[in-house]
């Protein structure tokens, strides 16, 4: 994984060579994991383990840390269920994606709507971000530029209408997945609730089961403002996972450690910049050998 490169590269720095494994050496450690966007809390739960292990084990170089810092990161990102993005035995996938306003939710989906085009599937998109007439016109140009079908209504339609459409459609259609494009904002975020819920119903209606993906999208840019809207959808929608956009628009990675670790939802895919190509599926070992290189 190319994304993330040399983030951790001061503490890479500091627990390379030779230096002895004392509190010095610990509490550089806790400054850094911090700069780097991890949490306090996962990083005093991190820094106490490594403590732990440094005695229990009489560690004495700092390169000796480095391979523990390493295996508890992985460890924290693999916790749980597996990474991937589902795919159902049955046709077709559907997919939601959430998320607040700019964070990147509607380049996702045209990336992964690309991604499985790429792959011979039959893809369609769902505008269910009715709210905003742009956010109809955006999904629509991608739509056309990756030569993938599009259901819309009218600005202001009713979203679910636009959902149960789109999943008879791609039935009908025999189309392979669906990815639908929700609102980030409402007049109210009790309006927001009621409109996601609701969309959650209708796939349930309209496909017999629910969404096989509910994907809260991030801007990894945020720092710990992510962790804050996180929290915020989880109460509002259950998520399958996030997926974190913009990672090349950051000089830190700790946040990806820190959703996992605090809220206990696995990062799916990662998007590295604004073209169709620019997606990766999140790789735990991957992701810390790159934060390291
Ligand atoms: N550098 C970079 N920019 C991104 C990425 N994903 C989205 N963007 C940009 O972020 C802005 C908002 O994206 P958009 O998909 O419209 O966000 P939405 O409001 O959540 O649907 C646009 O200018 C995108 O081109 C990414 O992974 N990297
Ligand atoms: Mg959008």
């Amino acid at each position: 994984m190319r994304l993330f490169k040399g983030i951790f590269g001061k503490v890479d720095q500091l627990l390379t060579g030779r230096r002895p494994v004392d509190d010095e050496l610990f509490d550089e450690l806790e400054e850094l994991l911090i700069q780097a966007d991890l949490s306090i809390h996962t990083t005093t739960k991190l820094v106490d383990s490594l403590r732990d292990t440094a005695r229990k084990e009489r560690l004495r170089e700092s390169d000796e840390i480095k391979d523990h810092l390493k295996a508890l990161l992985v460890q924290i990102l693999t916790e749980g269920d597996g990474h991937g993005i589902k795919v159902p035995t049955e046709a077709p996938a559907v997919y939601l994606f959430v998320g607040v306003n700019g964070v990147g939710k509607t380049t996702t989906i045209a990336k992964l709507a690309y991604r499985f085009k790429s792959q011979g599937k039959r893809v369609l998109l769902s505008a269910a971000d009715t709210f905003r007439a742009a956010a109809i016109d955006q999904l629509e140009i991608w739509a056309n530029r990756l030569g993938v079908e599009i259901i819309k209504h009218q600005p202001g339609a009713d979203p679910g209408a636009v959902v149960f459409d789109s999943i008879q459609a791609a039935i009908a259609r025999k189309a392979d997945v669906v990815i639908v494009d929700t609102a980030g904002r409402l007049h109210t975020k009790a309006n927001l609730m009621e409109e996601l819920k609701k969309v959650g119903r209708i796939v349930q209606k309209a496909l017999g089961r629910d969404a096989d993906e509910t994907l809260l999208v991030l801007d990894a840019t945020t720092g710990q403002n992510a962790v804050t809207q996180a929290r915020e959808f989880m109460n509002i929608v259950p998520l399958t996972g996030i997926a974190l956009a913009k990672i090349d628009g950051t000089a830190k990675g700790g946040i990806v450690v820190t959703i996992k670790d605090e809220l206990g939802l696995p990062i799916k895919l990662a998007g590295s910049g604004e073209q169709p190509e620019d997606l990766e599926d999140f790789s735990p070992q991957a992701f810390v050998e790159a934060l390291f290189e």
